[in-house]
């Protein structure tokens, strides 16, 4: 396209979405085109903030007919480079269609259009005496447009589910404009294929979620919450299993090193450990007292852990200020992680049966990774769902860290075949992961989703070159 091209195409988007709603300054596309992982090019065409369905379908009949990619945004804390719009794009933002529509007290579900932030639709529920359950150290910025389009995970998956299992219903525009409305708010509905599904988890590559309807439940009861501090990572999975073993409703279950707890201790405002000594590895375990279950669930647990002498020490929350110290130690890890030096992430999965005999082998890649390269351990153990994050010096070179730290992720990969692992438990693959799809996806299955990308998307407008080229 020419320059002189360029302007006909924004003066067309300013008549669909108004003239103030398009944004071409370079400094203020430099942020609406990039997420978390500041790694890729960004150089979008303009930002347009359409304010209702009829609007992101009328932008995008007319990217269609006129051949112009789009890259659908959200609150742009991905980790996978999936809303990064690097080519000339047009970033089509969900942040004007924010609206929480409808909250159902009796068939406990909540509507909204795809803008609202994760704790925006948390508030509204709690507000009505309920509970939405996915829950993300990012819940202030992440859209849930953003949640369904990556299938968001979360510190709650254990008990809840993820994105997944919160939706209900969608209303999702697709790359010709045609308005597809799956919003129904049925529990049950087999009536052919859940056409849903494909659009949760489909990083923006096959529409534009612009409503959704999810579920919501009653808030659990006492909700206590303790980190434990844990000699090994086999005592870890102990922990779990004798957690699952006395029938009690964990809702998380998380873990990080000693290394992601100093980070966070010198980053974080305020933080401080809540132990005489550090120990290797730390568990944040929170629990419910379910309806009938006598108080005291988290102290006679932890008796019988320490019994099985597979934890140290452990300091159980006394009140709301002490319980969110405990989960701030969790929840800053990402954001300490980027003060402390250059960061390459990931979000592997396994079986969790499997989680010793690949720990045993990750940390023999570790002994043999540079040894300017700290590797950093932490994530929903409970799911899994490892996060491996490599940091290097903020004085070295970042090309020289990315290329050095790529090499020990790519040995890491390549661990998880025999695994039946995944290279993306949730963040998704964007731009960030294309090369590794095939560690976690057979070629027949690649064949599959390429077929389907091409009939939904057959000139290739929508979120262009991520998940695959
Ligand atoms: C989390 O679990 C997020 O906090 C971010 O998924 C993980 O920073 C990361 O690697
Ligand atoms: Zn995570």
């Amino acid at each position: 396209m020419s320059k002189h091209d360029y302007s006909d195409v924004l003066s067309a988007l300013r008549k669909l979405v108004g003239d103030q709603h398009v944004v071409t300054d370079p400094s203020e596309l430099q942020v609406l085109g990039c997420d978390w992982t500041k790694i890729f090019t960004v150089d979008p065409l303009a930002a347009v903030f359409p304010a209702t369905t009829g609007e992101v379908s009328a932008v995008l009949k007319f990217c269609h007919k006129n051949h112009i990619c789009v890259v659908p945004s959200g609150g742009r804390t991905g980790l996978a480079g999936g809303a990064v719009a690097g080519n000339k794009e047009i970033v089509l933002s969900l942040k004007r269609m924010a609206k929480i529509e409808a909250v159902d007290c009796v068939g406990l579900t909540i509507q909204c259009e795809a803008g609202a932030t994760t704790q925006a639709v948390q508030e509204a529920a709690l507000a009505a005496g309920l509970f939405f359950a996915l829950d993300l150290a990012a819940k202030g910025s992440s859209h849930i447009g953003g949640n369904i389009a990556t299938n968001a995970g979360g510190l709650k998956l254990i008990r809840y589910g993820g994105m997944r299992e919160q939706v209900m219903g969608l209303e999702v525009v697709l790359p010709d404009g045609t308005i597809l409305d799956m919003n129904y708010r049925l529990r049950k509905n087999n009536t052919g294929y859940d056409l849903k599904q494909l659009f949760i988890g489909s990083e923006g590559t096959l529409g534009v979620v612009t409503r959704a309807t999810l579920r919501l439940m009653p808030k659990p009861r006492n909700v206590q919450v303790a980190c434990l501090g844990v000699n090994s990572f086999t005592d870890i999975l102990g922990i779990l299993t004798r957690c699952n073993q006395e029938g009690v409703a964990i809702t998380a279950f998380e873990f990080f090193t000693d290394i992601a707890h100093g980070i966070v201790l010198k980053h974080a405002q305020g933080a401080r450990t809540p132990f005489q000594e550090r120990m290797p590895f730390y568990v944040i375990l929170e629990v419910e007292e379910g309806p009938g279950q006598a108080s005291g669930v988290m102290e006679s647990l932890l008796e019988k852990i320490f019994a099985e002498g597979i934890c140290v020490d452990a300091v159980i929350a006394q009140n709301s200020t002490q319980f969110k110290e405990l989960w701030s130690l969790r929840e800053n890890i990402t954001e300490s992680l980027s003060a402390h030096g250059h960061v390459r992430k990931n979000d592997i999965s396994l079986p969790i049966d499997q989680l010793d005999s690949f720990i045993a082998e990750l940390e023999a890649e570790i002994v043999r990774s540079p040894k300017d390269i700290e590797i950093v351990l932490f994530g929903h153990i409970g799911d899994g769902n490892l996060h491996i994050n490599y940091v290097g010096p903020n004085s070295s070179d970042k090309k020289d860290f990315q290329l050095k730290s790529r090499q020990v992720e790519e040995r890491i990969f390549a661990l998880l075949p025999k695994y039946k692992g995944s290279v993306s438990a949730e963040h998704g693959i964007g731009l960030l992961k294309k090369k590794d799809l095939k560690f976690s996806r057979s070629e027949v299955e690649i064949k599959f989703m390429r077929a389907l990308k091409n009939m939904v998307d057959p000139d290739g407008i929508m979120n262009p070159g991520k998940i695959f080229e």
